[in-house]
């Protein structure tokens, strides 16, 4: 697998219920590197750039609605795989069918309140990326670690 990155957002519900820290680590202690991150609001203009994909359906501006009723933590997470993994982390979209471990499982009950979005694909990753931050916001940084993480 290659080193990739990935885009993942803590969502309103997680920020306000104190969940940073704990989203946070469930990346970290895995291996990923943390190459971005930073708290804001988003407009609902933004927010619907975002989701732009989902805009036929029925939840779209709702869905706009929450991701920018407040402050949002923005990553970008970097590792081998991690755009694929990180969605198996954060477990499937309904916490109703997340498996208990998975962020989602463990810590939400319904689906417009699952606190967090992770990218679904290489191509969405590069085009969240880009979206929500500037090219020199991301760090290109070693961890020592790394030569424990990988072969
Ligand atoms: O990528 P993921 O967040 O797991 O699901 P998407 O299908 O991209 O939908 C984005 C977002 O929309 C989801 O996290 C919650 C919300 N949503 C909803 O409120 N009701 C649905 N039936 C489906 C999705
Ligand atoms: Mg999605």
């Amino acid at each position: 697998a290659e080193i990739e990155r990935t885009f993942i957002a803590i969502k309103p519900d997680g920020v306000q219920r104190g969940l940073i820290s704990e989203i946070i680590s469930r990346f970290e202690r895995k291996g990923y590197k943390l190459v971005a991150i930073k708290i804001l609001t988003p407009t609902k203009e933004f927010a619907m750039l975002h989701y732009d994909d989902l805009k036929e359906r029925p939840f779209f501006n709702g869905l706009c609605d929450f991701l920018s009723s407040g402050p949002v933590v923005a990553m970008v997470w970097e590792g081998q795989g991690v755009v694929k993994y990180g969605r198996k982390l954060i477990g499937a979209t309904s916490p109703h069918n997340s498996e208990p471990g998975t962020i989602r499982g463990d810590l939400a009950i319904s689906v417009g309140r699952n606190i967090i979005h992770g990218s679904d694909g290489p191509e969405t990753a590069k085009n969240e990326i880009n979206l929500w931050f500037k090219p020199e916001e991301l760090v290109d940084y070693g961890l020592d670690s790394e030569k424990w993480l990988y072969e």
